[in-house]
């Protein structure tokens, strides 16, 4: 285990802005949960001494999901994470972990605070985010995540034109009704493809003898197959099949992913930083992966190229030894809010960026028209 050791003065911060940005996605994305068509984020933008920093809250439109939305983060960051800003020291983003720790719930609110306090870290101290974490790659390996399609030939259609784009992990979104067969199909047609799913919770324990149907097609693992809250119910499904389940929504703290570990509820772990309040905590939920030799990598939940630039560092790390979610700037947007998109490597990699803090600049004008509602709060203190 590394101990991170960088700090600056981060507090007090001069101002914060929320920022609502909506940026139409290139295709629908269906998963489980229902059809996404744009992408809407919640921008978090502090001040200090001249340096901008940024952060992405991966709350959703809607509850359907999660209790967060973008309504609830930016109530709560306004009135209470502003104020710790605002008045408390902070020299490091784990601070501002510990100021927010008696807080429940609320993991995305906190997380897009804390990573906008990683990107002013990096830029008061000319270092990457990759490079604060102490990450060892240039570059990450990535896959693709796509959305339940209307037919098993239909998908495989759609995987086809990933697969030309150079995606070397294809990863499936199933649902009752949209499974064995789907996944069947695109096996077929892809014998040596590295091939996952992932369910969002779409099924129960007494789906165990049809999941186990997909005991056959050599998936990396299934994600995410039963409840948020059924780390048990996970624990007997995966002694009932053989693919690696992988838990996503159920691990919400590195406690979480301990537990989990300790009674056989998963074998891998989906790491976002979004989900877990952040990269302090990702980093240590990644450092218990590689304790115990559990695969881990990267997710995503079609971020903009700000929120992208956190899981690609992130990703860095040596223990994320599974290809991300963490596709390039195109697939999701026909535009990214980035002066600089991420693209896709030969070797279905993104490169880290190795500039101070999240390495990669905001286009203002870009960002500006994609603004729904912004608004701006200054320490009066
Ligand atoms: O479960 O991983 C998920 C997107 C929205 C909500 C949940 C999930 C996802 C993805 C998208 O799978 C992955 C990506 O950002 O490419
Ligand atoms: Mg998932």
């Amino acid at each position: 285990m590394v101990t991170l050791t960088d700090s600056a003065e981060l507090s007090p911060i001069e101002s914060l802005e929320l920022r609502e940005v909506k940026l139409p996605l290139v295709s629908p994305f269906e998963s489980s949960f229902g059809v996404e068509t744009v992408k809407k984020a919640l921008l978090v933008i502090l001040k200090k001494d001249g340096v901008t920093a940024y952060g992405e809250c991966i709350a959703g439109l809607d509850n359907a999901r999660n209790e967060e939305t973008v309504v609830s983060a930016k109530d709560i960051i306004q009135t209470y994470l502003a104020s710790l800003l605002f008045k408390k020291t902070i020299t490091a983003p784990h601070d501002f972990s510990a100021l927010t720790s008696g807080l429940r719930g609320n993991n995305m609110a906190i997380a897009s605070v804390e990573m906008a306090l990683w990107d002013m870290l990096g830029k008061m101290k000319g270092k990457s985010l990759s490079q604060l974490l102490v990450g060892e790659r240039e570059e990450v390996e990535v896959g693709v995540s796509i959305g339940i399609q209307l037919s098993p030939s239909k998908l495989v259609e759609t995987v086809t034109t990933y697969v030309r784009e150079g995606y070397r992990r294809i990863k499936l979104k199933i649902s009752p009704g949209h499974d064995v067969e789907y996944v069947k199909a695109v096996r077929d047609a892809f014998p040596k493809t590295k091939l996952q799913v992932d369910a969002n919770s779409a099924y129960t324990l007494q789906d165990a003898k049809h999941l186990k149907m997909l005991d056959e097609f050599d998936l990396l693992l299934i994600e995410q197959p039963l409840g948020r809250d059924d780390l048990l119910d996970h624990a007997e499904l995966q002694r009932e099949i053989s693919t690696p389940i992988c838990l996503d929504e159920s691990i919400q703290s590195p406690g979480d992913a301990m537990k989990a570990l300790n009674i056989g509820a998963c074998k891998i772990i989906n790491i976002k930083p979004g989900r877990v309040r952040g990269l302090y905590h990702g980093k240590q939920i990644h450092d218990l992966c590689l304790e115990r030799k559990a695969p881990a990598w990267c997710g995503g939940m079609l971020e903009t190229g700000v929120g992208r630039a956190f899981n690609v560092a992130l990703a860095s790390l040596p223990g994320f030894t599974l290809p991300g979610d963490i596709s390039a700037s195109r697939r999701y947007f026909k535009k990214d809010i980035i002066t600089k998109e991420f693209e896709l490597t030969a070797r279905s990699t993104l490169l880290v960026p190795r500039g101070p803090g999240i390495g990669v600049e905001v286009d203002r004008d870009l960002l500006d028209a994609a603004t729904t509602s912004r608004t701006t709060f200054k320490n009066e203190t």
